[in-house]
């Protein structure tokens, strides 16, 4: 098989690379290596940053997330029995965010990559990249039981933080900055609607909390005649700090719904918790990660592939989004006018962008978490760095830009 770019994965980096390309009218095929059916059920993201609104619409592929997505202009940030909104669009000169799942994302991207894109191989695992320094890399692969290779222009790898293409940069050219944090997030989807009309980070000395939703579709009251369900409402998703290696198992409904309980308290009596029944419940790991460079030859790595933040930022889904925009503007600036300069720049380009996500995400999960060893002096550090963004426009600026996230094109 033989395509210009060469896509490893199928999740939001890889689709929305596949799609951008597409409308340029450069060919790649997209190998994954799970089946469609896990890839558009895999619970993740949920914060879509304005810039990748953007980008998602500029592709073709935000009318569902348009009709169906939640605009936010805020959050709110508790702490020391306090309630703070944090206004997005009057910090920032008219800048939100939009609630809309990563799942949803994906499939909307899978949907038209099947109608009008190039070939999606589901179940298709790359097996190695070869070849990065040459004219024509190659992604060996295994799909419906034969090897195969797939011959390429260049080779893009979004397969995500356990995926291949990373272990193509040989070791002496690879600087792999990490760290991890010893406690990782419960998180639940449940059958009712949100508690709160934004999203809610706490600071608790129990540990953190996160009350956030989901868009849902509830089914037509039998009157209706209309066969597609209409948006009534969303649901709640809510995240809880819990002790690495935790098993959700050992987590009733009950215990999770106290625990949010004493974690969002506050002294305004008029909240309350709505509860309902856990449909879904994980535990995920929290980790900074960045692999430097992220280009090797004519092999690029973009999205978790070459970067993880832990989620307290929600940066991780707009981080692939902006990597993969920047690819294909600096492919196609090659191709229509010869300009291989945003080509040989990728790396330190996304690498400026990635390392304000990792700083933001960093400060954001220790500004808020408490450490199974923190002391009442980290604690005190904790809640002066919440106190400095309810009282100084500047710390609270600060939070809003980052959250919102910076425009792609400032890089340009
Ligand atoms: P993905 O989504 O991991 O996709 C990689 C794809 O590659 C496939 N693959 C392979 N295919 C072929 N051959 C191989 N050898 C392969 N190896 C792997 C995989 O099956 C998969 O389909 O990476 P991508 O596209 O870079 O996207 C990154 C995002 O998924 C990730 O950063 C976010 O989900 C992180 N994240 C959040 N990001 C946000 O921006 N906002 C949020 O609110 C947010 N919340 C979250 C999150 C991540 C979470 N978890 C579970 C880690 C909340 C959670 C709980
Ligand atoms: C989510 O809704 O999944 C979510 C929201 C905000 C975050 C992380 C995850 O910071």
């Amino acid at each position: 098989m033989r395509t210009t770019v060469g896509i490893i994965g199928a999740g939001p980096a890889g689709l929305l690379l596949a799609r951008l390309l597409h409308n340029a009218g450069i060919a790649s095929v997209v190998l994954e290596s799970r089946d469609r059916a896990y890839v558009e059920r895999r619970q993740r993201a949920g914060i879509l940053e304005q810039g990748t609104v953007d980008v998602l619409r500029e592709a073709g592929a935000g009318a569902r997330m348009d009709r169906e997505g939640l605009p936010h202009d805020g959050i709110e940030l508790r702490f020391a029995r306090r309630r703070h909104r944090v206004d997005f669009p009057a910090l920032t000169g008219g800048r939100s965010v939009t609630v809309y799942a990563q799942t949803e994302v994906c499939k909307d991207l899978i949907a038209l990559q099947l109608a009008e894109g190039g070939p999606l191989l589901f179940e298709a695992e790359a097996l190695a990249v070869e070849g990065a320094e040459s004219e024509n890399p190659r992604v060996r692969f295994s799909h419906q039981g034969r090897e195969d290779t797939l011959v390429c222009d260049y080779v893009v790898g979004c397969d995500g933080f356990w995926g291949v293409a990373r272990t193509a940069v040989p070791e002496h050219v690879s600087r792999v900055f990490e760290r991890t944090y010893p406690y990782g997030w419960l998180g639940i989807l449940a059958d009712v609607p949100p508690s709160h009309d934004e999203l809610v980070y706490a600071r608790h000395d129990r540990g953190f909390a996160l009350l956030s939703m989901r868009p849902a579709r509830l089914p037509p009251p039998p009157f209706q005649g209309s066969r597609s369900a209409p948006l009534l409402s969303a649901v709640t998703r809510a995240y809880l700090q819990v002790p690495d290696g935790t098993d959700p198992g050992d987590w009733s409904d009950d215990e999770i719904w106290d625990e949010l309980d004493r974690r969002l308290e506050t002294d305004d009596p008029a909240w309350t918790l709505r509860r309902g029944p856990v449909t879904t419940k994980s535990v995920t790991p929290m980790r900074s990660y960045v692999h430097e460079p992220m280009r090797h030859g004519r092999l690029f790595l973009a999205g978790d592939a070459a970067h993880i933040v832990p989620p307290t930022g929600a940066k991780g889904l707009n981080l692939a989004v902006g990597d993969v925009a920047t690819f294909a503007r600096a492919l196609i600036a090659y191709r229509e006018k010869g300009d291989a300069s945003r080509l040989d720049t990728y790396s330190a380009d996304c690498l400026r962008r990635v390392w304000q996500a990792e700083r933001f995400s960093y400060a954001m999960t220790t500004m808020l978490h408490r450490a199974p060893d923190a002391t009442p002096f980290d604690d005190r550090i904790q809640l002066a760095r919440l106190d400095r963004i309810t009282t100084a426009r500047s710390a609270e600026t600060d939070l809003a830009e980052a959250y919102t996230g910076f425009p792609l094109d400032q890089q340009d």
